[in-house]
């Protein structure tokens, strides 16, 4: 741990009072904290005490509110996609899901090579731990030391990833693990001279919502008090509201959710094929003491159901409550080790030196509009807890009304760490913030953009919006529907204004607003994925290269458009000597953009390609030529592919080909275009695993001309073309790791 040298401390006078841990009423802040991150996965705000709410006096988190107490808690903090992985790629990165490439969680894969604050932090003195959940489907990249669960992780008895790649089983309940792993490492830590950043990170209160076995009780004689929406008509508002997967009334598993076992006794009402894993994985002894308070309150409630006590809305009431309890249930043990943290610092004398942090991924639906999950841009499940404690810096007790965003948790840390906040980072540090200690920041940013890409999982529709102090505005793209809400006056968001005339400048206003920051953020065609499913031979030739992924590991993968389509009729020549005898694979469809491309490699054009050894890419011709596309924005189309091959073929070299002239002069606009593109993504080679070629040259005469004997229609080569292709990035290929022609021939 970092003791407290004099350097270390701005003030001299700070550093009795930091070593010797004691209350001073002036505290100094040191040069170098550390910082302690604690996170969770679902933890809705309503159940935080701190944050007042329905459930504060029932179910309080004393742990959680001593931040409040002693720190700031923000009621203003905002995912900016409201789903585990994307949320967690937001905080690494300090980027927006289009340009950290973690969409969802379903088909993204995180590529930890790109920039991220913890690989930032490493070799700038401060030691880095990540404990607990993940769920980035790639292992941690920039952490001194990582253990983490797998995928959603276990309640009981879980298993943890470790470093060398081996798994290590625990007993009990998780929270407990992951805070003794937690402490575990902070005492190590502790001893270093240096400060750390440790990022703990609980899967509570995640579905399916189960407790630590000594809190199966608690609540049992209490009847949660329910929300005023939880028979929300979703009238007035899009009927997408109606569409979603997610109601306590409909969609909640016999098993898994409502923690019965056996078949599904009233499949009316509970969804079933899904047992409670959870118990299955428990040992003789745990499954004897939940039976113990499980199986009664189960049998009662059959009973009664059988006896016709209960109709569909009661049904829906115990639902509710079974839900609402096992959720907080799961919550007493990660605050409770969140106090026990707290209190080790105290006793250590670390707490005056150490910014500490609770934040989860997002919120929940606590049965609020009839649901539980989360997805949408509702305040429920779009704002995330955020609390912090800076001694000597936040004043006690403050309270901050500043928007605030995941994507700025990277850019806090860095500035926090003493380093530079790269120019890309699309958040905003927060230390004006903290230091404001609840009262306004001048210029403090007065919107925040989200965006949620759809998914089948909870089949919540696609929409992206811009929330400002007093108004939301949501887009559906699907239904092409706006949604306005004036939160100050329906703070429940039960009735979308979008259509009452007294709105119409509002809505204008807020129209203007989206615009704009989904220009600031760069929301644009080539970095959103997009499927052209629609088009027959396009899902074909997707299912048929799916299909060749799958077989196994290509050595080497050529992606792009037509032009690499065009391997297999005017290249075929050329595609049979070169590479039909190295395991290759033509990723090319005609007519894409770098969209389509960044659509088809999230769904299954890569499969089973994590042992690929080249990618060759070339893209971005189509969006020259559709759309004449801001070079810019194409480059950073090419930019987020490169960053999802990398995540896909964590071992491949990636070959980025400047994209070959097109239009037959020099000063042919579009040829203009991709020369500007060539320059930006010639930017992208790392000289490690990023290489970037460019050989428009050989096409070209000496005058700059491309003429009709190499493409005739001055965009795709004919066969000529192709033989000047495949013999200018020989060298190179062989260069990456592929063996040259003859070897492999020889070696037949
Ligand atoms: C699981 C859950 C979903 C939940 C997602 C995403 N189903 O799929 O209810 O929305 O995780 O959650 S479960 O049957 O496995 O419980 S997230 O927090 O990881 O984004
Ligand atoms: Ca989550």
């Amino acid at each position: 741990m970092f003791k407290f040298t004099a350097s270390s401390v701005v003030a001299a006078g700070a550093v009795a009072i930091a070593a010797t841990g004691a209350v001073a009423a002036e505290k100094q802040p040191a040069a170098k904290p550390n910082i302690l991150f604690f996170f969770s996965d679902d933890h809705a705000v309503n159940a935080i005490s701190a944050y007042g709410g329905p459930l504060k006096d029932v179910a309080p988190t004393p742990g959680i509110d001593r931040l409040a107490n002693e720190g700031m808690i923000s009621h203003r903090t905002y995912c900016a996609n409201s789903i585990c992985g994307p949320s967690r790629a937001c905080i690494l990165t300090g980027k927006h899901s289009h340009l950290n490439g973690f969409m969802d969680n379903n088909n993204s894969h995180f590529d930890g090579k790109q920039q991220t604050f913890p690989q930032l932090l490493q070799g700038s003195g401060y030691q880095t731990a990540m404990i607990g959940k993940w769920h980035l489907h790639s292992d941690p990249v920039g952490f001194d030391y990582w253990e983490i669960l797998p995928g959603q992780g276990n309640y009981y008895n879980p298993d943890m990833l470790q470093m060398d790649g081996s798994k290590k089983k625990y007993e009990g309940h998780v929270n407990d693990i992951v805070t003794e792993r937690g402490l575990t490492w902070l005492k190590k830590a502790e001893k270093e001279d240096k400060p750390f950043v440790a990022m703990i990170q609980y899967k509570a209160p995640h579905r399916n919502w189960s407790g630590a076995l000594r809190h199966i009780t608690l609540f049992d004689d209490i009847t949660m008090p329910e929300p005023d929406t939880l028979f929300d008509d979703y009238s007035n508002r899009s009927k997408a509201l109606g569409e979603q997967a997610m109601s306590v009334a409909n969609h909640m598993y016999w098993g898994h959710d409502m923690k019965f076992n056996g078949p599904n006794l009233f499949p009316k009402h509970f969804a079933s094929g899904l047992p409670n894993r959870e118990y299955m994985r428990m040992n003789d002894e745990q499954k004897k003491a939940w039976d113990k308070v499980y199986e009664p309150k189960n049998q009662k409630f059959i009973a009664d159901m059988k006896a016709g006590k209960l109709d569909d809305k009661a049904i829906t009431r115990w639902k509710y409550q079974r839900y609402i309890k096992d959720y907080l249930r799961s919550i007493r043990s990660m605050d409770e080790g969140i106090g026990k943290i707290l209190k080790h610092l105290d006793d250590t004398g670390l707490a005056d030196n150490t910014i500490v942090i609770y934040s989860s991924d997002q919120g929940f639906y606590l049965g609020e509009h009839g649901w539980y999950d989360k997805r949408w841009m509702f305040e429920e499940s779009f704002r995330m807890p955020f609390l912090v404690r800076w001694p000597g810096v936040i004043k006690p007790g403050s309270v901050s009304k500043s928007l605030i965003q995941n994507i700025d948790f990277a850019p806090t840390f860095l500035e926090l760490c003493g380093m530079d906040i790269p120019s890309d980072i699309q958040g905003k540090s927060l230390v004006p913030v903290f230091k404001a200690s609840g009262k306004e920041v001048d210029g403090w940013r007065d919107a925040i953009y989200y965006r949620y890409t759809g998914e089948s999982t909870h089949a919540v529709a696609a929409h992206d919006g811009v929330r400002t102090d007093r108004y939301k505005l949501m887009w559906l793209p699907e239904t092409k529907e706006w949604q306005l809400f004036d939160l100050e006056k329906d703070p429940q968001e039960m009735k979308s204004l979008h259509n009452d005339p007294e709105y119409a400048q509002v809505l204008a206003d807020m129209k203007k607003k989206l615009d704009e920051i989904r220009e600031k953020y760069d929301v644009h065609n080539a970095v959103i994925p997009e499927s052209r499913n629609q088009a027959k031979w396009w899902k074909q030739r997707q299912e048929k290269v799916n299909k060749l992924a799958a077989e196994g590991p290509k050595d080497l993968i050529f992606v792009g458009d037509s032009i690499t389509q065009g391997f297999e009729r005017a290249g075929k020549a050329a595609w049979d000597e070169y590479y039909a005898d190295r395991n290759a694979l033509n990723l090319g469809f005609s007519g894409d953009r770098t969209e389509h491309i960044l659509w088809r490699l999230n769904n299954g054009n890569l499969r089973k390609q994590q042992k690929a050894k080249v990618v060759v890419l070339m893209a971005g011709t189509n969006n020259t030529g559709h759309l004449k596309q801001d070079p810019a924005e194409t480059a950073q189309g090419i930019k987020m592919i490169v960053s999802t091959i990398r995540a896909r073929c964590p071992q491949a070299k990636i070959l980025v080909l400047g994209v070959f002239p097109r239009g037959e002069k020099p000063s042919h606009p579009l040829r203009k275009i991709n020369e500007q593109i060539n320059e930006r993504i010639a930017k992208l080679a790392d000289g490690e695993r990023i290489h970037f070629l460019d050989i428009s040259d050989k096409f070209l005469d000496e005058n700059g001309v491309l003429t009709k004997e190499i493409m005739p229609d001055s965009l795709h080569p004919k066969q000529k073309g192709y033989d000047i292709w495949v013999k200018a990035m020989e060298p190179t290929l062989n260069k990456l790791g592929i063996a040259p022609l003859k070897e492999a021939a020889a070696a037949e």
